[in-house]
């Protein structure tokens, strides 16, 4: 079975492919098919969006299709940025542009706790769907300590792993990451995915 992931960002894929890596699919990149249409990501939450990647994706290449929305949800900002953590400070804006918004934003603010979350969406083009979803809480820090990982990574202290995700190896991260326990759930479940992908894809 080829399945496409359809994200265009580079930290996501590297994270997913690491932990499918082994499973007996075929992973396709959206880069492997060429410009496809631009798909807008205006639901007001993560599984919204993660469905509308998947499902759009789906149908227009005739693949089974899986799609990550995710971001940060800081207790002090009312949920901002969430489901608007990629462009938090403007259309097109970088990861260090996000995060020196998030700590001015920050400023003066008693509580710093904040949760990742991630919804991944499987799909196939007829629209059909199987969902997985993975949180992860931890405190955003007074400035970015670390330089691995992406997007926030830097500023979010988490107390499992006692150390910042920007200070974190990736097979760390994804031990207790949002993204890494909602690719959990696909991989404890992946032969019942299988099937209903073998199912529910076109012949
Ligand atoms: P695709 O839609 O192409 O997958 P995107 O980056 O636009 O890429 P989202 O709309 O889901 O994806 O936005 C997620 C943003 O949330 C991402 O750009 C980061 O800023 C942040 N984010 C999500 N997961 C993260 C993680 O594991 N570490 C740090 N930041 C993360």
């Amino acid at each position: 079975v080829t399945l496409v992931l359809a994200t265009g960002n580079p930290g996501k894929t590297r994270e997913i492919m690491s932990m499918l890596e082994g499973f007996p699919v075929d992973i396709k990149n959206l880069s492997d098919f060429g410009p496809i249409p631009e798909i807008v990501e205006d639901g007001e939450s993560f599984d919204a969006n993660a469905y509308k990647k998947a499902a759009l994706t789906a149908r227009y290449l005739g693949l089974a299709t899986l799609a990550d929305d995710s971001g940060l949800v800081v207790e002090a900002l009312g949920g901002k940025p969430g489901v608007h953590s990629a462009r938090y400070a403007g259309e097109g804006a970088n990861d260090g542009e996000n995060n020196a918004k998030l700590l001015a934003a920050m400023e003066g603010k008693i509580s710093r706790k904040a949760a990742f979350e991630c919804v991944i969406s499987i799909a196939v083009p007829t629209g059909q769907a199987l969902t997985y979803e993975g949180r992860c809480e931890g405190e955003i820090l007074h400035a970015p300590v670390g330089q691995k990982g992406f997007g926030y990574d830097p500023l979010f202290f988490c107390p499992e792993l006692g150390k910042s995700f920007g200070e974190a190896d990736m097979e760390e991260k994804s031990r207790v990451s949002h993204r890494g326990r909602a690719l959990g759930e696909v991989r404890s479940e992946f032969e019942k995915i299988l099937l209903w992908l073998e199912q529910n894809l076109p012949r």
